[in-house]
């Protein structure tokens, strides 16, 4: 399945007109306030975010899956998806793999395919939380941290795998997330899991190449309940700081305890230059992955102001690996990841148009009130048409989800594929 650049037009059509009312107003208004509305559009086109792999098929729980059938079962297959998704909304530019699930049978073909489709190949995943049919050690008692030196150096050697696999197809970046950790008191000594953990990430530092980084996860629990060597981002920067400059920390919304202020820790990450990578979800409860911004719009805006502070003002930190990592359980995937991809270019437009030099301003007025009606002056503006005029200009559709469901993709996919679900899920 291939989206054609008439099918776009044709869904373009019956929209154009209120989508060009809409904007004009909208463009006007910004302008009078003092916005360069044509800047704010070209960063929305230019910003790009990873879809992973394994967020293209019903994800499901430990209790049971749902498919929504015409699945991807192939990493071909994968890559058309995340093309189909990339057409129409322009803003899903890179696939991030998962190795082992991800591993291509020959590498010139998936480029090829990626190029054609303009998906560029992101941060890959190494995958020590389970155990391969044909491997000699288990994880169950832990990956780089655990005591049995043969299973530190099996899962250190996969990592390098993975880098190796990462390289021929161009990506930049290794993400390490482990699920190491204890499930009961004094079941591992915390120091000697840091410890082991800390050389181990040390060894697969060695064999990064000079142009990438490391990405460091944190989690604070699950699937260990009562501890998680990487359980927190000061785990994660010491970690990275006990590697190198290249190693950064990556930081998952899902991945925080209650109430946690995650604006304030993007924000002091990126200070010290150590913001490295960020994986898009919403949650109620925990790691719930979502659909992003379906349940704390007003968290994500205050995330995305403080990415857009750092953006501007934080030379010291480089480009940030941007991914989805959602699982979906009652919605059509790649339905799910569009409405993503729409609440993050919301969120990124929101904060753009706060006035940073207006927030100063009051900030050192010590205007509270005023700080909070700038924040939230931004916040309240519907920026929906500046994202459409930005699809558009990058040659996507108005309204995706409704190109989408005209298309009758999933249909379309049903018929090619038939009930093929895919192999692997979180
Ligand atoms: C598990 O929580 C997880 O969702 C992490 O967020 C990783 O990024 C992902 O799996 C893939 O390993
Ligand atoms: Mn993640
Ligand atoms: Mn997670």
């Amino acid at each position: 399945m291939k989206i054609q650049k008439q099918q776009v037009l044709e869904s373009n059509k019956s929209s154009l007109k209120s989508h060009e009312e809409n904007f004009d107003f909208l463009a006007n208004k910004l302008s009078k306030n003092g916005h360069d509305v044509k800047s704010i559009v070209s960063k929305l086109s230019d910003f790009q975010v990873a879809i992973p792999s394994w967020a293209l098929g019903a994800g499901g729980t430990r209790f049971g899956r749902f498919s929504f059938y015409g699945e991807p079962s192939t990493l071909e297959q994968k890559i058309e998806d995340i093309g189909v998704i990339h057409s129409l909304t322009q803003t899903a530019g890179a696939v991030s793999l998962h190795i082992p699930w991800d591993i291509p049978s020959d590498y010139a073909a998936i480029k090829e395919k990626a190029d054609a489709l303009n998906i560029k190949f992101d941060a890959v995943n190494s995958n020590t939380f389970q155990d391969q049919p044909d491997a000699a050690e288990t994880y169950k008692y832990g990956s780089l941290s655990n005591l049995d030196k043969a299973v530190r150096e099996q899962a250190i050697q996969h990592n390098i795998d993975v880098i190796n696999i990462g390289d021929k197809l161009g990506s930049k970046a290794l993400t390490v997330w482990l699920a190491d950790g204890s499930c009961f008191p004094g079941q591992n000594n915390f120091q000697t899991a840091f410890q082991n953990t800390q050389d181990s990430l040390i060894d697969i530092y060695k064999a990064l190449p000079d142009d990438w980084k490391m990405l460091v996860e944190y989690k604070p629990y699950e699937p260990n309940f009562y501890s998680t060597v990487i359980q927190d981002w000061g785990a994660s920067l010491m970690l990275a700081n006990g590697c190198g400059d290249k190693a950064y920390t990556l930081v998952d919304l899902g991945h925080h305890l209650p109430n946690s202020n995650i604006e304030q820790i993007v924000s002091i990450l990126q200070l010290k230059g150590k913001l490295g990578g960020f994986h898009f979800n919403d949650s109620k409860y925990g790691d719930d992955d979502l659909t992003v911004g379906s349940i704390k719009p007003y968290a994500l805006f205050l995330i995305f102001n403080e990415l857009v502070y750092g953006m501007q003002n934080n030379p010291q930190n480089p480009d940030l690996a941007w991914m989805i990592d959602a699982s979906h359980n009652v919605k059509d995937p790649l339905e799910d990841l569009i409405q993503s991809l729409e609440a993050i270019q919301e969120a990124y437009a929101k904060a753009l148009l706060v006035d940073q030099n207006a927030l100063k301003e009051a900030q050192l007025a010590h205007d509270v009130v005023k700080c909070q009606e700038i924040l939230q002056g931004a916040y309240r503006t519907d920026v929906r048409p500046l994202i459409e005029k930005a699809r558009l200009n990058a040659g996507g559709v108005i309204n995706p989800i409704s190109a989408y469901r005209s298309l009758d993709v999933r249909g379309q996919l049903i018929k090619e594929r038939g009930k093929n679900t895919v192999a692997t899920g979180l």
